[in-house]
């Protein structure tokens, strides 16, 4: 062979390798695992012992194949949130939604299909509370021969916020269930597992990001906390949004971030300013007054190399928005936009064949158990408190059995009233109880508006779709007008999410193309309003060629 021809070779076997997803493989060892943080010790679980867990590292278009053994105590199921697994819900883990749960001592192994994400995204526990301490990152990096739609940063950076509770997380949440009011209030919020170095015991493990003046960091971020929105900033730094739910923006200068439940945000720190430290701040954004809420401030040190500052000076602090600021979330969340480039090109759905508007409320239903109080707190989409089936909706769906699910959700509210009213009949407070689910066609077009209400009272809802991403085109403060607020839609460059924060006391449009069939749960990435039942569940049938069915289950699928 000349060296011609070994050349060509050459290249062939090169573009092969380029053009291959590559098949990585995970174990994921669920088991219990003491920990200490604010000077005490509890059990918790955890996976492969590290809280947050392993980050999963992949590139655009891989398969990762993660065995998940449970050698904990109680019942699991872990879902990849944000990757849509085209044609296969079969490994997405929403308990009862998708499949049985992974029960002590046995394993699933679960076949993570990406696609089209590149970006960060994460995978948690989706069963019971187990999620607080149940999560970690999922990293999807550009394709080998590819690169990044902004220069390649210095390094990159886990941003992980959480919450930290003293108590065992499922003890919080039987206590919560039972008393039907609010749960037990957090002990600290975290980053990357630390509460930061204003706590005792916390201090020495705070993370430390030592940066090069003049280089550029670029942050994972995501929200794994349970119950709320969260500001976050940077003293004396700017920074600039490239990418939000594993798609990427249009670069977003700004001077502090909203990131709500569920959501992943990749933002670049430019380190330009004077060689010091700088307090990384998160804390809680709460637009509910009567909710109490955990206001404590997590922090993590951006730490310039070679500074010649005072170790024992506290940190610069960065200035947030006030905890209340509603106008703040909601101004940061419409500002993101799609980087629409010939390279990631969007697609929005301009012809609709499906229009939904789906009322997101607060209830309340009678209580006798409840311990000084006659109601408990519940949930609702179009009225209807989401009733948690006790097998598989996508196992009966798949073998055809009847009576775990109803066909009947309802396309709209099923009451019209002026939803964010200061004043409202109680009457609307008690929601019906239903195991509906909405049956969409394939490649059906969806405008899904959802209205935040005033119920018992309006507070922001991150809702979160499982199976697709969609474009958020349009959102707003009181009811939504169907005939003045579509003119204002954005449908040239509207963000592609996963999760996105309806407004309090307001509206929020979404739209996408049912193209992945299955059956995919939909829900308020607030824990303790799934726990209530602000919850639903699509069912996308079948196209009728091959490659557009749902593929058959994997013979290891966990049984109740
Ligand atoms: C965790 O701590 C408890 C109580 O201190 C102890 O009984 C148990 O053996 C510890 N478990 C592990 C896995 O270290
Ligand atoms: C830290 O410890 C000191 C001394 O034990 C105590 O006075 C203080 O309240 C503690 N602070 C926190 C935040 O726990
Ligand atoms: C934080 O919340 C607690 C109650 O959980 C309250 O006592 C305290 O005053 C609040 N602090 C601030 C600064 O709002
Ligand atoms: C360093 O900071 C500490 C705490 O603020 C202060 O007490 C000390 O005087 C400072 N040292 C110098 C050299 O400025
Ligand atoms: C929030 O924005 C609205 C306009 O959208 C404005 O009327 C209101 O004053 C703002 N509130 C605050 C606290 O800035
Ligand atoms: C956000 O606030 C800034 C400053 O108040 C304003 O200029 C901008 O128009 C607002 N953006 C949105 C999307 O509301
Ligand atoms: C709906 O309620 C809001 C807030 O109380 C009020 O401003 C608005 O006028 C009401 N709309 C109608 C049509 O009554
Ligand atoms: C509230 O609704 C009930 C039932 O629809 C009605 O009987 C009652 O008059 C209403 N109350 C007010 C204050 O509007
Ligand atoms: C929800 O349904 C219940 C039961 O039918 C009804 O009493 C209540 O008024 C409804 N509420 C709303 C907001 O539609
Ligand atoms: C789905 O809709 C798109 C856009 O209208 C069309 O190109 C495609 O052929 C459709 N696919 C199927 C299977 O109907
Ligand atoms: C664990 O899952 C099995 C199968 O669905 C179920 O029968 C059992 O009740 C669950 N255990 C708990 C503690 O929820
Ligand atoms: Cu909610």
């Amino acid at each position: 062979m000349n060296m011609h021809a070994l050349f060509l070779g050459f290249l062939v076997i090169l573009g092969f390798i380029q053009s291959q997803a590559a098949l990585v493989r995970y174990t994921f060892v669920v088991q219990e695992t003491n920990y200490t943080r604010l000077c005490s010790t509890k059990k918790i679980l955890t996976v492969n012992g590290q809280y947050p867990g392993p980050t999963i590292s992949a590139r655009r278009g891989d398969t990762v194949i993660v065995d998940v053994v449970n050698q904990a105590s109680q019942n699991i199921t872990i879902h990849w949130h944000g990757v849509k697994l085209p044609r296969y819900p079969w490994s997405d883990g929403p308990e009862f939604i998708t499949q049985c749960p992974i029960q002590p001592g046995s394993r699933f192994s679960q076949k993570i299909i990406l696609s089209d994400e590149e970006g960060t995204l994460w995978w948690h526990a989706h069963s019971d509370w187990s999620r607080a301490t149940v999560h970690g990152l999922l990293v999807v990096s550009p394709k080998i021969g590819t690169t990044f739609p902004f220069p390649k940063p210095h390094a990159e950076v886990p941003v992980i916020l959480g919450e930290w509770w003293k108590n065992d997380i499922q003890t919080v949440m039987e206590d919560f269930l039972r008393s039907g009011g609010d749960p037990a209030i957090s002990d600290a919020l975290t980053i990357n597992g630390q509460p930061g170095d204003q706590y005792n015991c916390s201090a020495p493990a705070t993370t430390k990001v030592k940066v090069e003046q003049g280089k550029t960091y670029m942050l994972r971020m995501v929200n794994a906390a349970m119950n709320n929105i969260m500001f976050v900033a940077i003293a004396n730094h700017q920074l600039t949004v490239v990418g939000t739910d594993g798609a990427y923006t249009k670069p977003l200068k700004t001077n502090y971030v909203a990131i709500s439940p569920g959501q992943t945000i990749d933002l670049l720190l430019e380190a330009n300013q004077p060689r010091n430290r700088y307090y990384l701040e998160a804390k809680f954004y709460n637009s509910n007054p009567r909710s109490l809420f955990d206001n404590t401030t997590t922090t993590a040190i951006i730490e310039y190399i070679n500074g010649n500052y005072n170790a024992s000076a506290t940190p610069f602090s960065p200035l947030l928005p006030t905890f209340n600021d509603r106008n703040a979330s909601a101004n940061f969340t419409s500002s993101l936009r799609s980087l629409a480039s010939s390279a990631h090109p969007i697609d929005v759905p301009l012809e609709i064949t499906r229009k939904l508007l789906y009322t997101l409320s607060i209830n309340r239903l009678p209580c006798a158990t409840c311990v000084g109080r006659d109601n408990r707190f519940a949930a609702s989409i179009n009225n209807i408190t989401f009733d948690t089936p006790r097998t598989s909706i996508l196992g009966a769906y798949y073998r055809g059995m009847n009576g775990v699910y109803g066909d009947d959700f309802p396309d709209n509210p099923p009451f019209i009233f002026n939803y964010t009213s200061d004043s409202l009949n109680t009457s609307l407070q008690t929601p019906m109880d239903g195991t509906e689910v909405k049956i969409l066609k394939y490649n059906d077009t969806v405008e899904l508006v959802f209205q935040g209400t005033n119920v018992v009272s309006g507070i922001d809802h991150p809702m979160h779709l499982h199976g697709y991403s969609f474009y958020v085109v349009g959102s707003g403060f009181g009811n939504f007008d169907r005939q003045r607020d579509p003119l204002n839609y954005n449908l040239v460059d509207p963000p592609l999410q996963q999760t996105i924060a309806v407004p309090q006391n307001g509206w929020t449009a979404i739209r996408f193309r049912a193209n992945n069939p299955g059956v995919w749960f939909m829900h308020c990435h607030f824990e303790r309003h799934v726990s209530w039942g602000m919850e639903m569940v699509f069912i996308v049938r079948n196209g009728k060629s091959a490659d557009t069915r749902m593929l058959p289950p994997p013979p290891d699928m966990p049984k109740c």
